[in-house]
């Protein structure tokens, strides 16, 4: 039997990185879009143990050739859309370069796999973020809720969000939404707040260093495993009907909890090392997230193997064997 072509954009990020495991341990063939870094060691720091068994194209969003050269060699069965400017405090410093990016980069993709791969299946990275402030009564975000995004990023999602629906309604695509709520790692960039709270917990636990710096404390996040919410995105995409579907825990903590957490679990107290600092605060910030992946649970049968504390485990496991050595 051949084996499915799978086509990832973003596949050097966190996300892409565990996709194209995920896949290869399925039999896929893998194929992968990443972006030219200066530094080129950071280019394929997290596919490095892989490189040898996916083929990878230097490629962009913005840049269609390199789109259509990519489509070409690669042939793709499904076409995984994870590429993105992904950090929501910075598309406030880099608002247009987001909106091209996380927009119309995602035009680009439906463009070209409208005209040159229809019969693929496409999965669109979409966000929590596109709900912006809005949530239900009961305190909870569902495929109904109205989305009001509050953020450059959120709106660069949800017009991604929205053209999804519109190519797979229009040219009768099969393509579908994952609307993710945030997940994390130990290869979550270490300027997301729970790698970042993660890593200086650790290094201030081996003296290394002193105090920890936030911004807003007190929002909530619904935050699940990376490794969970990619096997979501493979069960979206091959299930018969393109759809649209959340991908949450139900479960929420604010920055505190999660602060807590993390520095009770290394004997001390976070009140000790943190104070915050305007510099990390939102222009306009999304305040509460709490996610109900029912219908994923139900209709895909997916569900997520990790807690909110395994997860913090794993991560804080991983900055001791890191950092150790340097102590
Ligand atoms: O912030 C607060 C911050 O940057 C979480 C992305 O994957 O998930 C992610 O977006 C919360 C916010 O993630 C700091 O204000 C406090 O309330 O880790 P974050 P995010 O903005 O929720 C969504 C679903 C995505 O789609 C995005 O791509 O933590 N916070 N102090 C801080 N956040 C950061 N980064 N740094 C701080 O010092």
């Amino acid at each position: 039997m051949t084996k499915k072509r799978a086509l990832i954009t973003g596949l050097g990020g966190q996300d892409g990185s565990y996709l194209a495991e995920h896949l290869l341990e399925k039999g896929y063939e893998v194929h992968g879009m990443i972006r030219r870094h200066s530094v080129a060691e950071n280019q394929d720091s997290r596919i490095s143990k892989i490189t040898n068994q996916i083929e990878t194209y230097y490629g962009d969003l913005l840049d269609v050739p390199s789109l259509v050269r990519i489509f070409q060699a690669s042939q793709p069965d499904e076409i995984y859309n994870l590429g993105a400017m992904s950090h929501v405090r910075i598309s406030f410093d880099v608002p247009s370069f987001t909106i091209q990016t996380n927009g119309l980069g995602v035009l680009n993709m439906l463009e070209t796999y409208r005209t040159m791969a229809p019969q693929a299946k496409f999965y669109q990275a979409s966000s929590s973020e596109m709900f912006g402030n809005s949530v239900d009564e009961d305190g909870i975000q569902r495929l109904t809720t109205p989305m009001t995004p509050v953020s450059p990023y959120g709106c660069a999602k949800l017009l991604a969000y929205n053209l999804v629906r519109h190519y797979r309604h229009a040219y009768k695509l099969h393509a579908c939404n994952g609307i993710l709520f945030n997940h994390e790692s130990p290869r979550r960039g270490t300027n997301f707040v729970t790698n970042k709270v993660v890593k200086r917990a650790v290094e201030i636990k081996l003296g290394l260093k002193e105090k920890l710096e936030l911004g807003n404390m007190d929002s909530f996040r619904d935050w699940g495993h990376s490794k969970d919410y990619v096997r979501a995105m493979n069960l979206i995409v091959n299930h018969d009907t393109p759809d649209e579907f959340i991908v949450s825990t139900g479960r929420t903590h604010s920055v505190r909890d999660l602060c807590d957490v993390v520095f009770s679990s290394l004997d001390l107290n976070y009140k000790d090392y943190v104070t915050q600092n305007p510099k990390f605060m939102r222009p306009e910030e999304l305040k509460y997230l709490k996610g109900d992946s029912s219908k994923a649970r139900e209709v895909l049968g997916w569900k997520p193997e990790y807690t909110f504390e395994s997860m913090l485990e794993e991560m804080i496991e991983n900055w001791k064997e890191k950092l150790s050595n340097e102590a």
